[in-house]
């Protein structure tokens, strides 16, 4: 009887692990899930580190656990097993001391050489100043006499109204999306300079890498070089408040004679229309009539 159940047991398990094999192309979506990998080296880093770590986090799981089931099934009592009765090992002692001492280690050294280098803003090119407003963000080129406040935009905004009766689902990038972009030049080392007015908020685009803390009184910096032109999306990663959900982060790399063009459009309007420009969407059209 005991024979059967074992052999039972052999096959069920068996049985799994073909389940688990099959279902193995769904896992091909895990990047979905997974953090991004971006568009800086900072970014990369990050995702390295990450990866390290999960991967060394796995080894850990299956080792612990491994052993935890093997000797749960293979030590149990129904089999006679008679517990051991010593309770000091010198050798015990030292492997596990010794194993996490070189996990951690093998995880440090890198983290803090991605640290370090995050916090290296030397040598930028230029330097933009990000301030958290409640709700909404404000941009300054330093030196370029360029400012201006970066909101939720129009459709957005109409949408999550209470009883708008609009469906969000029919506007672009709904809650994702600004009136005015932060326009920055790619393969430049910029670097920012991050404040609030207010409360605590939180300047992040997951595409650039970290995420940076805006507070009042204090000014944190950080830099980035954007690698490929695009859009990327970020919003605020603090709870500052009520709207808080409502002050998203858009950030548009553009190459570097494109973005001279748009920083001399926009010194020399300061005025009513580049106040009120909108960008609905990421139609070329809507960009370019916006800047
Ligand atoms: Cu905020």
């Amino acid at each position: 009887m005991k024979r059967n159940w074992r052999r039972g047991f052999g096959a069920r398990a068996a049985a799994a692990l073909v389940l688990l094999v099959a279902a193995m192309p769904a896992w091909a979506d895990f990047g979905l899930l997974n953090m991004t990998e971006g568009v800086t080296e900072s970014s990369r880093q990050i995702y390295d580190l990450h990866m390290r770590i999960f991967w060394i986090t796995v080894v850990i799981g299956l080792v612990v656990f491994g052993a935890m089931f093997y000797s749960m099934f293979r030590h149990r009592k129904s089999r006679g097993v008679k517990p051991a009765q010593f309770h000091h090992s010198t050798a015990v002692e030292i492997v596990w001391t010794v194993i996490p001492l070189i996990i951690l280690v093998s995880m440090a050294v890198p983290a803090t050489r991605v640290l370090i280098d995050l916090e290296d803003t030397s040598d930028a090119e230029m330097t933009v100043k990000v301030t958290g407003y409640q709700w909404f963000w404000g941009y300054e080129y330093m030196g370029e006499d360029v400012q201006f406040f970066s909101r939720l935009d129009e459709a957005s905004n109409r949408a999550r109204q209470l009883g708008s009766g609009i469906d969000p689902s029919s506007v672009d990038n709904y809650l994702q999306n600004v009136d005015r972009r932060l326009v920055l030049p790619v393969d430049t080392k910029i670097r920012f300079l991050i404040t609030a007015e207010d409360v605590i908020h939180s300047w992040w685009v997951p595409d650039l890498g970290w995420k940076k803390d805006a507070i009042p009184g204090f000014v944190n910096q950080t830099w980035t070089v954007i690698d490929e032109p695009g859009v990327y999306r970020g919003r605020c990663a603090e709870l500052c408040g009520r709207d808080h959900g409502f002050m998203p982060v858009v950030v548009e790399a553009v190459a570097q004679d494109e973005y001279e063009q748009w920083l001399a459009g926009q010194r020399g309007d300061d005025g009513e229309a580049a106040r009120t420009a909108a960008v609905d969407g990421d139609d070329a059209g809507a960009r370019l009539a916006a800047r």
